[in-house]
């Protein structure tokens, strides 16, 4: 499952049984990524980087799988999946059909096959004692001492990973520094120095490129738990619209259910001029400055199981599952059509355009605030700004392109700085125009801002029956992050540590990344 579409997938689910739309299929089987988790996209970011020296310059995408994972979860923890094809793909000529893909592979050592977990450490290492029993002599090394980098000997399950540019045809390898590694779960700090490994897997390459993955915090935050109880949210927001001060601050007002644990990332940092179509930095005003951007995953068409031998894939891949944007596929399609629009190419997604004309979550905000939030009328143009290229995100001129969920950036638009006043969870929303849907960067509240979307008016002018005190607060109560995410490539939190990871679940004091408030119970 995709987490920061649960939201609305759940919402949705609920209308469908009362609900007057044609969509109400008796479809109860899961959509294919809730049975093949290491190939669900979590979560896609794309926005223009913010560090110092890359600012201006740079773009960084981030592709997020495998989701909830335990960073306690030994002896074999999460690898990423060799089998699989992972990829993050930009249109950039307006057709939604990719010009430039990043693909990744990865490969996985077992440098430790006589050894019970995957990962083992301590201090300077530990021997066999006086009374070894032989044959083992005293003074043997027993234990490896303290995972410091990808070379130590307790690294035993060592991936590493390949990056291929293909552009006009031509499939670059983009090379460097490597080999790159990736960074494994944190499993606690007797076995490894995570910061160590995380710093050495942050790689920069030729042409101006970063690369980064690894096992990383989850960048998403959600009361997952409310919300997938069918919209059943804290009474401190319900029925989800925020007070003027909670919808300001900065700390969480419900439980980030996500909290503690991790996902397996990748990113990248590109220089703008090698992914726009002219090959410079195009000003925001430029039709050639927006983008459109996707992660997919796809996985070999056959399999061939042989045991007691390792299973043997051949043959072209197929696709499992994309992400553009993080509310099209969650909020807006019907849980019959998910799989469908996983496997699809976003250039086709004119056969869903019906979702999101009228959104069957703008009818539940409706119903659930017993009509004080009120909702435009279909069709829903409003929306178009999200999946086609159009302004505020595009420039006017543009050429609007086929409907597509692509995550547009305008890469002519500066990014704000982290520390700046004008930096906003609510993105465009919030007066911030670098943050989503222009692109979306890992502190963009974009389960608030998609709730504010879907509600309408708030992208172009707001419609004649908006109820901005209310369709303009609406949220989960859950504002930040549980961890701190770096303020230079790639961005990402730490994975929290596997012996000490906490979730931080309702009624537990520190509701805000450990500190503050509990997070409310009811
Ligand atoms: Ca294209
Ligand atoms: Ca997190
Ligand atoms: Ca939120």
């Amino acid at each position: 499952m995709r987490k920061s579409r649960i939201l609305l997938a759940a919402v949705a689910a609920a209308f469908v049984v009362t609900g007057p739309t044609g969509h109400a299929a008796n479809h109860r089987e899961a959509p294919i990524t809730a049975l093949d988790h290491k190939a669900d996209i979590t979560d896609f970011f794309a926005f223009a980087s913010y560090a110092p020296g890359s600012a201006g310059t740079h773009v960084t995408f981030i592709l997020c799988v495998d989701p909830f994972q335990e960073p306690a979860n030994g002896p074999n923890w999460s690898p990423f999946d060799p089998d699989i094809l992972y990829e993050i793909k930009i249109d950039n000529n307006n057709d939604a059909v990719e010009d430039i893909v990043f693909q990744f592979r990865f490969t996985t050592e077992q440098r430790l096959p006589n050894l019970f977990q995957v990962y083992a450490g301590a201090g300077g290492g530990i021997v066999a004692p006086a009374n070894s029993p032989p044959p083992v002599p005293p003074g043997t090394p027993i234990v490896p001492p303290q995972i410091t980098s990808f070379s130590s000997p307790g690294m035993g399950q060592r991936q590493s990973y390949s990056v291929t540019m293909v552009k006009d045809g031509f499939a670059l390898p983009v090379s460097g520094s490597g080999p790159f590694y990736a960074v494994p779960a944190n499993v606690g700090p007797r076995t490894m120095n995570y910061q160590a490994l995380f710093n050495e897997a942050t790689y920069t390459v030729g042409s101006g490129i970063k690369l980064f993955a690894g096992t990383v915090d989850d960048p998403f935050w959600i009361d997952l738990g409310a919300a997938f109880d069918t919209f059943n949210l804290r009474a401190s927001v319900a029925p989800g619209v925020l007070s003027p001060a909670q919808d300001a601050a900065n700390q969480n007002f419900a439980s980030d259910t996500v909290s503690g644990f991790a996902v397996n990332a990748i990113a990248i940092e590109v220089p703008i001029a090698m992914i726009t179509r002219t090959g410079a930095i195009e000003p925001a005003n430029s039709p050639a400055a927006t983008i459109g951007a996707w992660g997919t995953t796809s996985r070999p068409r056959t399999t061939v199981r042989r045991a007691p031998l390792p299973a043997a894939s051949a043959g072209s891949f197929s696709q499992i599952q994309r992400m553009g944007n993080p509310l099209i596929n969650e909020l807006l399609v019907g849980t019959g059509f998910k799989d469908r629009f996983s496997m699809d190419q976003p250039k086709n997604d004119s056969q869903f355009a019906s979702f999101f004309l009228d959104p069957t979550l703008a009818r539940v905000l409706n119903a659930a605030t017993a009509g004080a939030l009120a909702i435009p009328t279909p069709p829903r143009l409003d929306l178009l700004p999200v999946v086609t290229y159009a302004p505020p995100i595009a420039a006017a001129g543009t050429p609007a392109g086929p409907i597509a969920d692509l995550l547009r950036l305008n890469t002519g638009v500066a990014p704000t700085p982290p520390a700046s006043s004008s930096v906003s969870r609510l993105g465009l929303l919030g007066g911030d125009p670098a943050g989503f849907p222009n692109g979306r960067r890992v502190f963009d509240d974009v389960t608030d801002i998609a709730l504010r979307l879907v509600a309408g008016g708030v992208l172009a002018a707001p419609f004649p029956g908006f109820n901005a005190n209310i369709g303009g607060r609406l949220g989960d109560g859950v504002n930040v992050n549980d961890a701190p995410y770096r303020t230079a490539f790639p961005y990402l939190a730490d994975c929290p540590s596997g012996r000490d990871r906490r979730h931080l679940d309702p009624g537990e004091a520190g509701c805000t990344a450990g500190a503050g408030a509990p997070c409310p119970i009811f």
